[in-house]
């Protein structure tokens, strides 16, 4: 059975872009999956996306976990009603390390692999990156209305708190992570829970249209609670 195939019959899987499963058949392919540090613990709701890359690892494949040290900064839309607040940088910190710490017992880091399992931090390549250098670089290539067709957006747009600019960007970070990771480490697949569609669409379609390249995606359902909502940093009644 291949790695699609197996997350298949357990359920794991909700949306594949087309030609996914023939890379992961066709070459030893690199994928990732961010964690936002919004605490200083993961919940019960990252488990699944975890275990991607558990399967993932053991398919042969080679998985980086992303702690999101830039995008903890902003504040992900996806599945909100509200605006978040803003986390101190102190805070962010303690919250890195945390994450970091729970990832490594998933994951396997030995050197000597050729899969062998990386964290990497957004932060570290978007510290030294401008506003007017992100706007014409990464900004000129997405539509305003290709941004606001997403569900995060359209959500906010409707309802009544609106979205503020810093929330609406988000996908343009995490999109431009996806490109900067598949143009310095090869990683052809980003995965993720299933709220997390749309953010990495904008990533593929970024890599389309500055590179020209061909990236994948896929995500699995997400643990939802009783009342239907999803399990989440910023949310009532979590499960950490
Ligand atoms: C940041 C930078 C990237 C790629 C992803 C991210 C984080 C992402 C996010 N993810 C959630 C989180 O951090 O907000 N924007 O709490 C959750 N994930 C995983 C999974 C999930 C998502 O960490 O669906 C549940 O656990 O994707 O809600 O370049």
């Amino acid at each position: 059975m291949n790695l699609i195939e197996e997350l298949r019959w357990r359920g794991m899987i909700q949306d594949i872009m087309p030609g996914t499963e023939e890379q992961l058949n066709k070459e030893l392919t690199s994928a990732y999956i961010g964690f936002d540090p919004t605490a200083d613990s993961l919940h019960i709701g990252s488990l699944v996306p975890i275990l991607l890359l558990v399967h993932l690892q053991k398919a042969g494949h080679k998985p980086y976990a992303l702690v999101g040290g830039a995008t903890g900064m902003v504040g992900d839309p996806s599945g909100k009603s509200e605006e978040r607040n803003l986390l101190s940088e102190d805070i962010l910190n303690h919250n890195v390390r945390g994450v970091q710490k729970q990832l490594e017992k998933f994951l396997n880091f030995d050197k000597s692999l050729t899969n062998a399992a990386e964290i990497v931090n957004n932060y570290d390549w978007f510290k030294d990156f401008s506003f007017l250098n992100f706007i014409r670089d990464v900004g000129k290539h997405i539509t305003v209305n290709y941004m606001m067709s997403k569900d995060s957006v359209k959500k906010r747009l409707e309802g009544e708190t609106g979205m503020s600019f810093t929330e609406f960007t988000y996908q343009l970070v995490q999109g431009y992570d996806f490109y900067h990771l598949y143009k310095n480490n090869n990683c052809k697949l980003q995965m993720g829970g299933s709220d997390q569609w749309g953010n990495i669409v904008t990533g593929t379609e970024l890599i389309r249209r500055k590179l020209g390249g061909e990236a994948f995606a896929f995500t699995c359902p997400l643990i939802t609670k009783a009342d239907g909502g999803k399990f989440g940093n910023t949310e009532k009644g979590n499960t950490w």
